[in-house]
């Protein structure tokens, strides 16, 4: 019991990889937007750190979670949901942040935050306690996704960004929007290998983690990024790129 759990990660243990390069992504990231706060605009800041404390949250549950997979050799059910549960509001949180100045209200804030609840609860709850039926609680879960989804590409968040007139905030937005939209969708995905899910006949449940790590690490960290390149490119006001 004194062996390093790193030396008992096995050769073609591919999903054990995934785990190890998503910790060390997390916690790269992490550094990366803690100190880019200092480079930014100061009303930027609070959106850099909510990215790094993402990143974060994930790194110190990606650390736990690749100890559980190679001791186990199965899914850190408990540790997934506990970050997405902190990590998902805070992604919330960065679309309020971006729109509050082009008037989000806090109302909009706490409808996203009860979708993305209502998203994990019944997701957690189809991945554990009620397996046999995965496929009808993954069919509630996506209801608070497709709460989420109708928000930023029809709904109220959609209008403020449309009506802010800043092309700048509007293509960040809209790439956040794909995110949503393409990012998000390989965790039901991966959800969907549980046996007796659409996709469990297909694909072997190790994709579950696997897509679950590959989600987290483009979301996690893509989203960072677009909101760091927003903070970067908001700097070039129009009084400065003129002349
Ligand atoms: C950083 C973590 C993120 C962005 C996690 C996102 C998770 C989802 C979008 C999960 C969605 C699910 C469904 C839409 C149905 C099946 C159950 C879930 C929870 C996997």
């Amino acid at each position: 019991m004194t062996t390093l759990l790193a030396a008992t990660l096995q050769p073609g243990d591919y999903v054990g990889f995934t785990f190890f390069i998503g910790s060390m992504a997390m916690l790269a990231a992490t550094v990366f937007f803690f100190f880019e706060m200092r480079n930014v605009d100061g009303k930027w800041r609070t959106s850099l750190l909510v990215s790094g404390l993402i990143t974060f949250i994930a790194a110190v549950h990606y650390y736990y979670m690749r100890d559980f997979w190679v001791e186990n050799g199965t899914s850190p059910t408990e540790f997934r949901y506990i970050d997405w549960i902190l990590t998902v509001p805070l992604m919330c949180v960065e679309f309020y942040l971006i729109l509050k100045a082009f008037g989000a209200k806090m109302a909009l804030l706490w409808k996203m935050i009860f979708y993305s609840l209502w998203m994990l609860v019944t997701g957690y709850l189809g991945e554990t306690v009620f397996r046999d039926s995965s496929a009808l609680w993954g069919a509630i879960s996506t209801l608070g996704y497709a709460g989420i989804f109708y928000e930023v590409w029809f709904g109220s968040a959609k209008k403020l960004a449309k009506n802010s007139n800043n092309p700048t905030l509007q293509k960040a937005f809209s790439t956040l929007a794909w995110f949503i939209f393409v990012g998000w969708a390989i965790y039901p995905i991966g959800y969907m290998a549980i046996p007796g899910g659409f996709l469990s006949g297909v694909l072997p449940l190790e994709s579950l983690d696997i897509m679950y790590n590959i989600g987290d690490a483009i979301n996690k960290i893509g989203f960072g990024l677009v909101i760091y390149s927003l903070a970067v490119n908001s700097k070039k006001t129009p009084s400065t790129v003129t002349a």
